[in-house]
Order: structure tokens, then C-alpha cells, then sequence
């Protein structure tokens, strides 16, 4: 994402090429070889899941190449081929999600709890405030699904999600690009909306880590910074949460960040995108052409205001 602040702290290749990371690379070359664009360290999930037709986009999906080889996950690194290069700095073992704040039960779920959930894959346009987007086949389950099940309080009003924190791993947490661990949130009526997504899998497989495994969340008509990778904490509460770019930027990334080609970024128009693998762009539709089922949401608010 492009980020003012960056510009000064962006690294060179030398900066980050200590010993161990030149060896990780290597072996890194070696897996991607030998297990393909997946290479992970978690083992194979048997995925179980059903497609739901109700969540096709009518356009072609983007290459596999694209979508998990050219990425934003800053805890990787700023660049768009870290979160692939080091994805096995990324460790996945023994993850929880912890559900917490307003509710009745809040409860840690482990990766089993959450398959549990019935898992389905549902194709999704998914548009980065950079001016790219992709079409993709997601796995996951609603994520309404699981705050029923921790019985939110009349006091959660909103959602925030926090992904993970371990800077002695993650090459991108070794530098203060963002107040870590980033940190996003939606308003209750959006976090419950049936298109808001934990996605646990892309193109029918687990997620691989580039793309934020084993568990993020996926929101198609907000840009793609709204949709947190490796999330480790959901907390329910009573105040509109601050994202982690919101802290950066608060004049250019604001609360609710819908997809919306009539609001320009400070910088840089939203009019249109480059669809990933494709040279030429085109018109960015609004709420990221999922008006007829999240406009509702945002009756008598101004979108100028409220971006
Ligand atoms: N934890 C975390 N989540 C994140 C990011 C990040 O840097 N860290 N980047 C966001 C941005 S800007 C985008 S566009 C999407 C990219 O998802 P993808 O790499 O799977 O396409 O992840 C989002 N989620
Ligand atoms: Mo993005």
C-alpha cells in the first residue's frame, strides 16, 4: 500500500539479507519447486467444503500465479513479493483465535473448532485501495456465525480483529511501518452481513501464508486493507475501534473504507482498476459491485464524510 511515511522507511535488499534469511530464501526457492505455489510449514488440511453458487462473479478468475505471489501483508515485508518470499517466517502451529469483550461466552477456538463450521467456497471481487483487484475462489464460513455462537451483548456495537504479533519472526515487525499488531474493525450490522467472510482457503486449498493463514477475514465491498490476515484476537465492543491505518493516516484511510469510484484517495483517483494478470483497467464499480446487498447499510450516511 502506498503509504507516505514509507517512502523513508522502505527497506533496500541488503537491509534485510542477514545470514538466516538468505539461507530461509534458499530453501524457500527449493519448496516452491517442489510443492508449488502453496509451500507451507502446516500440514495438509483435508479440506471438506461445498461450493455456494449464490457467490459467483460472472468474470474470469484471476490466475493462482497472481493472486498468491503478489501480495500486501506488511508483517512480511512492504514489498509485493515479501509475503510470498518469506512466507515460511510465518508460523502457523497451535493457532487460537480468541473471542472476547461484549459477549456472553467468549471462548478460544483452535483451527479445529473452526472447521467445524460448515466450509464453502464462494467466488468474490476483492479490490486493493492501491487501484488492483482480483476475482478469487475463497473458502470459509460467515463470520456471523461464529459471534453467535460467543452471544454478543446490546453493548457490542462493533467488531475489532487483531492479527498476529511475533516481530522475533516476522521480518516486517522488526520495523515500525505500522503500530503493530495491525489492527482493523467493522461495525456490528457489517461484521453479522452474510457476505463477511473467515476465509480458511483460496482456489481449494488452505491458505497458503502470503495469503494470511490459517484464518483472515474477507469483506468484498471494502478495500482489500479492511480484510485482516492471521487474525488472533475478535473482540466485541461498545466504541468504533482505530485502525492500525487509520493511526497512521487518518486523512487518507478512514473507518469504513467502501469500495466507492466517486471518492478519490487524497492521492490518487478510485475511478478505476487493474484487474491482477491483465494490462488495462476498468471502471471500479461501487460498493465494489455489491450495492444490491450492502447499500442498505449505509442509508442517510455521506460516503464523502463517512470513507
Ligand atoms: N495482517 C495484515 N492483513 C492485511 C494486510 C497486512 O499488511 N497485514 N494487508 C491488507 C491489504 S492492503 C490487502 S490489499 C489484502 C491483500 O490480500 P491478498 O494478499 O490475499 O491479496 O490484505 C490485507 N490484510
Ligand atoms: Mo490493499
Amino acid at each position: 500500500m502506498p503509504f507516505k511515511h514509507l517512502t523513508n522507511t522502505k527497506l533496500s535488499e541488503n537491509q534485510v539479507t542477514d545470514e538466516s534469511l538468505y539461507i530461509n530464501r534458499r530453501q524457500l526457492i527449493k519448496s516452491a519447486l517442489t510443492v508449488g505455489l502453496f509451500a507451507s510449514s502446516s500440514p495438509v488440511w483435508a479440506l471438506q467444503f461445498t461450493r455456494n453458487n449464490q457467490y459467483s462473479a460472472n468474470l474470469a478468475l484471476t490466475d493462482p500465479e497472481h493472486a498468491l505471489k503478489y501480495n500486501n501483508f506488511y508483517e512480511l515485508g512492504t514489498d509485493k513479493s515479501d509475503p510470498y518470499r518469506y512466507a515460511d517466517r510465518l508460523k502457523t502451529d497451535g493457532w487460537t483465535v480468541e473471542v472476547t469483550g461484549e459477549c456472553l461466552k467468549p471462548q478460544t477456538f483452535n483451527m479445529d473448532d473452526l472447521y467445524q463450521f460448515t466450509q464453502e467456497e464462494r467466488i468474490y471481487r476483492f479490490r486493493c485501495v492501491e487501484g488492483w483487484s482480483m476475482v478469487v475462489p475463497w473458502i470459509g464460513f460467515p463470520l456471523a456465525k461464529l459471534l453467535k455462537q460467543v452471544e454478543p451483548t446490546s453493548k457490542a456495537k462493533y467488531v475489532e480483529f487483531v492479527s498476529i504479533y511475533d516481530p522475533k519472526n516476522l521480518p516486517g515487525q522488526e520495523y515500525r511501518v505500522l503500530d503493530w499488531p495491525y489492527r482493523e474493525g467493522l461495525r456490528m450490522d457489517e461484521a453479522m452481513h452474510p457476505l463477511t467472510l473467515m476465509a480458511t482457503g483460496i482456489y481449494g486449498k488452505e491458505l497458503p501464508n502470503q495469503n494470511g493463514a490459517p484464518i483472515r477475514l474477507v469483506v468484498p465491498w471494502k478495500y482489500g486493507f479492511k480484510s485482516s490476515k492471521s487474525i488472533v484476537q475478535i473482540r466485541l465492543v461498545e466504541k468504533q475501534p482505530t485502525s492500525s491505518w487509520m493511526a497512521a493516516t487518518p486523512s487518507e484511510y478512514g473507518f469504513y473504507s467502501n469500495v466507492n469510484p466517486n471518492v478519490a484517495h487524497p492521492r490518487w483517483s478510485q475511478a478505476k482498476e487493474r484487474p491482477l494478470g491483465s494490462f488495462f483497467r476498468k471502471p471500479t464499480l461501487i460498493f465494489n459491485g455489491y450495492a444490491d446487498q450492502v447499500a442498505q447499510l449505509y442509508t442517510g450516511m455521506d460516503l464523502k464524510k463517512y470513507f
